[in-house]
């Protein structure tokens, strides 16, 4: 039964346009490597502590993932707090979590991106749920998009079957591995992603707003923020 209801899950998540959606074991998620990286940051003992409560005794997460095409950067400006891309996925998360409940009277929640909010740590719950794997430029590569992929989560009471990991799939084996050389910062150089270097790049980035081409309420140039996507744009995997 449970497979069933997996399956009209995911087929429910495809209607979307560039969407896909895979279930994933929360337990596996919140002993994923990013948490042992991150102890102490973000989350406390007791993850009802965070800013939102998490379900009593979820079972699973379903992971989104949203193609974000070279071609369509205005997903990815930062504006009013929030991107366009997003807002989009937030969108389709609730409507998922309605879904479930009046569909299957399964409760669900849509949860936030940042993990200080009550997120999870996206990239590894997408590796998990056999979306992507992680390349050497630190990002989730996904077998057609590459790494131009954008993520959320809905946190799902009732057990689910899991999706399993990606199997033949090293999309950086043998690469010449551009990434590493295409970080203004060098924030890949030493093999290994090195934050602070990557944050300052996006810092000068906040401070260098662009115009969006539309004007403001008050009739002034609109700017919004084009994070850096080099090591994205420089992987040779994926159609956009
Ligand atoms: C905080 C944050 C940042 C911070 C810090 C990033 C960092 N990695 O430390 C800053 C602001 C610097 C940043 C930069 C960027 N970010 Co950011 N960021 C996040 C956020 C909110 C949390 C990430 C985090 O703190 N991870 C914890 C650290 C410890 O993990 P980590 O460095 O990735 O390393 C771990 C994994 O690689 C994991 N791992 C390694 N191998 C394997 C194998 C398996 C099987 C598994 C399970 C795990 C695993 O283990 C490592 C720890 O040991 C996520 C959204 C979310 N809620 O997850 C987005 C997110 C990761 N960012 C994203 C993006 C796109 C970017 C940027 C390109 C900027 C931009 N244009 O938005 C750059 C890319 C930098 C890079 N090459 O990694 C996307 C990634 C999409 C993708 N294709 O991977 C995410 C998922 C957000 C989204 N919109 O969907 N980001």
């Amino acid at each position: 039964m449970s497979d069933k209801i997996v399956k009209e899950l995911i087929t429910e998540v495809e209607k979307w346009d560039g969407i896909q959606g895979r279930v994933v074991d929360i337990a596996d998620v919140v002993n994923s490597p990013s948490y042992k990286a991150a102890v102490g940051e973000y989350w406390p003992d007791d993850h009802a502590e965070h800013t939102i409560r998490w379900l009593p005794n979820a079972s699973s997460l379903l992971i989104l993932a949203m193609e974000h095409p070279q071609e369509k950067p205005k997903l990815d400006w930062f504006d009013r707090g929030n991107t366009s891309g997003n807002r989009w996925l937030t969108k389709i998360s609730k409507v998922l979590v309605k879904w479930l409940h009046d569909t299957h009277g399964i409760k669900a929640q849509a949860l936030p991106y940042q993990v200080e909010k009550g997120g999870v740590y996206l990239k590894d719950a997408a590796c998990l749920a056999g979306l992507c794997v992680i390349g050497k430029n630190n990002l989730l590569i996904h077998p057609i998009w590459g790494p131009n992929v954008r993520l959320r989560s809905v946190l799902i009471q009732d057990y689910l079957p899991p999706s399993t990991p990606l199997e033949n799939f090293d999309p950086c084996y043998r690469c010449a591995m551009p990434c590493r050389k295409a970080c203004p910062e060098n924030a890949l150089a030493q093999g290994k992603f090195h934050r602070p270097s990557c944050m300052l790049q996006l810092e000068s980035d906040r401070g260098n707003q662009i115009e969006s081409g539309q004007e403001d309420t008050e009739g002034s140039t609109h700017l919004v923020t084009a994070w850096c996507r080099r090591c994205e744009f420089a992987c040779p995997v994926g159609t956009s």
